[in-house]
């Protein structure tokens, strides 16, 4: 039986605060993450908790949360989405109206382990849309610059183009733009996405993506003063800062539907730069910074099958969306962070 009063949502005894208020004048959202503990959602869970209240933001993850911030401010629970009982029990309990599903694996580890990768990755999507659908949820889900492969052009990649990854994280991502696509027209349930680029950020490290360099780069140089890079030196693609990354998934959830001219997921970009640019920027900070290149050949192959740099211009025009941070302003803010953070 489930009841709601002034408190909060009472089932089986147990209160669920609601925060009936938040505190920028916006409509009262309840929001899940999936995949909160990762790299995207432990930045995300934090920005959604400050725009709508902490108690309207649950995050969902890992059994054990890798830090105690997740836990500590605001509703924090252990779920594994490929359960959809439990995935739709949590939806009910919480009063759900809008899911960032975040949860999956990335390409590197996705093309070491194929069958996995499919089956939280698209199982996973697939259970989060269904519930969206039986319980009227909105879904943000995010694609890749992964969701192009070789065949796609390579240099500004048009939001509509040819896209026949050849990865299984690709051929997921593909897949999971599709179904987002069809959620939307046959069931009219409001889905949003954006492909993103490699993400940069200080907070929580990526772990088996093949633009992972990019973070790895910033912790070698404060670390030790020398990096050893796993892409070759030339490698082009697009990369984002991550504060850049999270407005990014907020602007588009919150921009007016009728805008919205595609539901499977738009490009993005701010800054396309290869590993010797982004070392060159960092040695400006740190002059005796010295980098190495020991190229690993699977996620060489991956990289070398990805957009330079994407053409964001739908995503410009119908949402208005713009980067704030180049590769410039990219590097000293996130030198200056992770220096704080590494003490
Ligand atoms: C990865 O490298 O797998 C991700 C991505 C670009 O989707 N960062």
């Amino acid at each position: 039986m489930l009841f709601i009063n002034l408190y909060g949502i009472i089932l089986n005894s147990t209160i669920v605060p609601l925060d009936l208020q938040n505190h920028q004048g916006l409509p009262v959202k309840r929001i899940l993450i999936t995949g909160a503990t990762g790299q995207i959602g432990s930045e995300l869970t934090p920005a959604l908790r400050k725009r709508y209240g902490d108690g309207n933001v649950i995050a969902a993850g890992h059994k054990r949360a890798p830090d105690e911030t997740l836990r500590s401010t605001g509703p924090y629970i252990a779920l594994n989405v490929r359960d959809s009982a439990a995935l739709e029990k949590t939806v009910q309990q919480y009063n759900i109206d809008t899911i960032y599903h975040l949860a999956a694996l990335l390409s590197a580890v996705a093309e070491e382990q194929p069958q996995l990768a499919w089956d939280v990755n698209i199982n996973g999507l697939l259970a989060v849309l269904e519930i969206a659908r039986l319980h009227n949820c909105s879904v943000f889900h995010p694609s890749s610059i992964g969701a192009f492969g070789p065949t796609t052009p390579r240099h500004k990649t048009p939001q509509e183009t040819l896209q026949r990854p050849n990865t299984m994280y690709g051929v997921a991502k593909v897949a999971g733009e599709l179904l987002c696509d069809y959620y939307f027209t046959r069931y009219g349930i409001d889905t949003r996405g954006v492909r993103y680029p490699g993400l940069i950020s200080y907070e929580t490290l990526p772990g088996g993506g093949t633009t992972d360099y990019a973070v790895d780069i910033f912790y070698g140089a404060l670390r030790e003063k020398r990096y050893c890079c796993f892409l070759a030196p030339t490698t082009r693609l697009d990369m984002m800062y991550m504060p850049d990354a999270i407005r990014a998934a907020i602007e588009i959830m919150e921009a007016a539907p009728a805008n919205l001219l595609h539901r499977n997921a738009y490009n993005i970009a701010a800054m396309s730069c290869t590993p010797e640019e982004i070392y060159a920027s960092i040695k400006t900070h740190i002059p005796d910074f010295t980098i190495h290149y020991e190229v690993d050949p699977l996620r060489q192959t991956i990289a070398d099958s990805w957009p330079e740099s994407l053409d964001d211009s739908a995503a410009r025009n119908q949402w208005q969306w713009r980067p704030e941070y180049d590769l410039e302003s990219m590097t000293a803010d996130m030198l200056a962070r992770l220096a704080e953070k590494l003490g």
